[in-house]
C-alpha cells in the first residue's frame, strides 16, 4: 500500500520483482541496486537461490513535491516458497515480471503471467504490470516479435527487453514501473484514499520479521484473494460519482495555428491518462507503432494502424492544463460509468498541443465490427449461411441499441460501430463522440434501424451475388416461421425491395 510517511514526509511506494525461478530476479536488483548506486539487501539465501527476498531502497523523483521513497523487493521463485511470494506480491503497487525469454523457458513466463494479470486488474486502483523480457543475449531467446504475439492473447502488458547481467534496459523497466506505481497513487490519492502514517514495512529487517512471524502462525493465507469478477468496482464508481457531470467542453477552436503533433510518450506525467496504470501500459504499447496523426479537413486529428484507432476532435483544443484535466475527468467519468457499453482497451490521454495548450486524444483499439463480418461473409457464404449472418447481426444490432439507447451516451448505433462477436455482449466500437448526437434519438424506431443499415448491405447481395433469390427466399421463410419479429419482417421487406428489376 503506498503511504505518505507522516514522520519523514516522503511518499513510500513498492515495485516488486516477479517471476519463474531463476528468471533472473536477483540478478536484476543487483545491477539495479548498482546503477542506481545504492545498497541491496538479501536476508538469506542457499545455492545461490532466493529463499527470502532481496531489498533496495531508492530514493529519488517527486510526486507532488514529495520524495518518492521505492522500496524494491524481489521475490523467491522455488515453488516451495509460494507462500512468501504471494504474501510479497500482495504489497505491491507495481509488479515487474523478469521473464526467462528463452525458447526453453519462455513458458513458464507466460503462466506466471496468466497467473499475475487478473489478479493486478482485481486490485483497486490496478497494479501495474511490466514484463522484462530478460536474457536477450542468450542465443536461444525468442524474438521480439514472437513474444508479442504470445501475449496478445492474455493481456496488453508493456515489454522491456533486458539484459540483467549486463544491465542493459533494466533501469528502463524499473522507471516505467516506478510511473505505474504512481498512476495507482494518483488515483488513491484523487479518490481521498491515500494512506498517512508509517509503512508497515519499513526496510528489509522488518520485512523479514514480518514474513517470518506470518509463518509462524500457522494457517494464515496469502492475502491476495481474487475478488469477484464483473461488477464494476466500487473505485470505479466511487470515480465516477467524484463530482457532477459538467459542461466543461471547451467549445470553441482555439485555432487553427501549429500544433505539436501527438507522439505517444508511455513516460508522460500521471494524472494526464486514464485509466490509470492501463493506460499508460496501452500507451507503451502503442509507442512502438510509431503512428502519427494527421490532421483532416474538419481539423480533426487521427491515425489508425497496427490495431489501433487515435482520434482528437477539433474542439478538444484547451487552451491550458486545468481546463484540459476537467475535460479528461468528465470523459474518464463516462468512460467508467459505460465500461459495459464501451469495448475495452480505451484509453483517454491529455497531451501538450504546444503553446500551453493540451489537447484531449481517445486511443481506441480496433475490434471487428458487424459490417465487417457481413463483408467478409458475402463474398463466400453459402446463401443459407449468409442469411444465419444477416439474422444475427440484426439481433446483435437490436440488442446493442437497447444498450447504447439506455446508456443515453448519445452514440451512434450502426453495423460499423457494434462489435461483431455473436456470443458475447454487444460492444460500441467506434469511437466517442467528443459532444452527444442529439440525433442518436432518432434512431428509436426498430423497423426504421434496421431498414437504413441492412438496405445497402442488400442491395450489395442482389447486386454481386447470382443466388440472390435464395438469399431473399431463406429471409422470406424466416418472416414466414416468425410473423411477429419486427427483425424478420423488416428484413423481408428490405431484401424484397433490393431485387433488381429484370
Ligand atoms: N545469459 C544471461 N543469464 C542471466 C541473465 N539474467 C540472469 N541470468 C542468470 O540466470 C541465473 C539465475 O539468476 P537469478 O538472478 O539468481 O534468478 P532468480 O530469478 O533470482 O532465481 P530465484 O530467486 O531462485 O527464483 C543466474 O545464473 C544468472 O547469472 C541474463 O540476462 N542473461
Ligand atoms: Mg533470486
Amino acid at each position: 500500500m503506498p503511504t505518505i510517511h507522516s514522520e519523514r514526509g516522503v511518499l513510500v511506494v513498492r515495485v516488486v520483482y516477479d517471476g519463474a525461478p531463476l528468471s533472473g530476479k536477483t540478478t536484476t536488483l543487483r545491477t539495479l541496486a548498482e546503477r542506481l548506486g545504492v545498497g541491496i539487501s538479501s536476508p538469506e539465501e542457499r545455492d545461490g537461490r532466493t529463499m527470502f527476498f532481496d531489498w533496495v531502497d531508492y530514493v529519488g523523483g517527486l510526486f507532488d513535491g514529495r520524495q518518492i521513497h521505492c522500496q524494491i523487493v524481489s521475490v523467491p521463485g522455488q515453488e516451495e516458497l509460494r507462500a512468501r511470494r504471494e504474501h510479497l506480491l500482495a504489497s505491491a503497487d507495481a509488479i515487474v515480471l523478469v521473464a526467462d525469454t528463452r525458447a526453453s523457458e519462455i513458458d513458464g513466463a507466460y503462466d506466471v503471467l496468466r497467473e499475475l494479470r487478473p489478479r493486478c486488474r482485481e486490485e483497486q486502483p490496478p497494479v501495474g504490470l511490466v514484463l522484462q523480457a530478460n536474457k536477450r543475449d542468450d542465443p536461444d531467446a525468442v524474438a521480439r516479435h514472437r513474444i508479442h504475439e504470445a501475449i496478445e492473447g492474455i493481456v496488453p502488458v508493456a515489454i522491456v527487453e533486458t539484459i540483467a547481467t549486463t544491465g542493459e534496459g533494466v533501469r528502463e523497466a524499473f522507471v516505467f514501473a516506478v510511473r505505474l506505481a504512481l498512476d495507482r497513487v494518483r488515483a488513491l490519492a484523487d479518490a481521498g484514499l491515500l494512506h498517512e502514517g508509517r509503512p508497515d514495512v519499513d526496510g528489509p529487517d522488518e520485512l523479514l520479521e514480518e514474513l517470518t512471524s506470518l509463518e509462524k502462525a500457522a494457517g494464515v493465507s496469502p492475502a491476495w484473494e481474487p475478488a469477484p469478477a464483473a461488477e464494476p468496482s466500487p473505485f470505479e464508481v466511487e470515480i465516477a460519482q467524484l463530482s457532477p457531470l459538467r459542461a466543461a467542453v471547451q467549445a470553441a477552436m482555439l485555432s487553427m495555428e501549429e500544433e505539436k503533433v501527438f507522439v505517444p510518450d508511455p513516460m508522460m506525467p500521471g494524472g494526464f491518462i486514464w485509466p490509470p496504470v492501463d493506460g499508460r501500459t496501452l500507451l507503451a504499447e502503442v509507442s512502438r507503432l510509431d503512428l502519427v496523426p494527421t490532421r483532416t479537413s474538419r481539423g480533426d486529428w487521427w491515425a489508425s494502424g497496427s490495431g489501433w484507432r487515435f482520434h482528437s476532435s477539433a474542439e478538444a483544443l484547451y487552451p491550458d492544463a486545468d481546463g484540459g484535466r476537467r475535460a479528461l475527468i468528465d470523459w474518464a467519468r463516462m468512460h467508467a460509468v459505460h465500461s459495459r457499453v464501451l469495448s475495452s482497451g480505451r484509453t483517454v490521454i491529455l497531451a501538450g498541443a504546444g503553446s500551453g495548450r493540451f489537447r484531449l486524444w481517445q486511443l481506441v483499439r480496433v475490434m471487428s465490427s458487424l459490417r465487417e463480418l457481413l463483408m467478409a461473409a458475402l463474398e463466400h457464404a453459402e446463401p443459407e449461411q449468409l442469411v444465419l449472418h444477416v439474422r444475427g447481426a440484426a439481433e446483435q444490432l437490436l440488442r446493442a441499441h437497447d444498450a447504447i439507447l439506455r446508456s443515453e451516451l448519445g452514440i451512434p448505433c450502426t453495423l460499423w460501430t457494434v462489435s461483431a462477436d455473436f456470443g458475447a455482449q454487444p460492444h460500441y466500437v467506434g469511437l466517442m463522440p467528443f459532444t452527444a448526437d442529439p440525433g442518436a434519438a432518432d434512431q428509436k424506431e426498430i423497423p426504421a434501424l434496421l431498414e437504413r443499415e441492412f438496405t445497402p448491405i442488400l442491395r450489395g447481395m442482389s447486386r454481386d451475388r447470382s443466388d440472390y433469390a435464395r438469399i431473399r427466399g431463406s429471409l422470406a421463410r424466416w418472416h414466414a416461421r416468425e410473423p411477429s419479429s419486427v427483425a424478420a419482417a423488416t428484413l423481408a421487406r428490405v431484401a424484397e425491395a433490393a431485387t433488381p428489376e429484370t
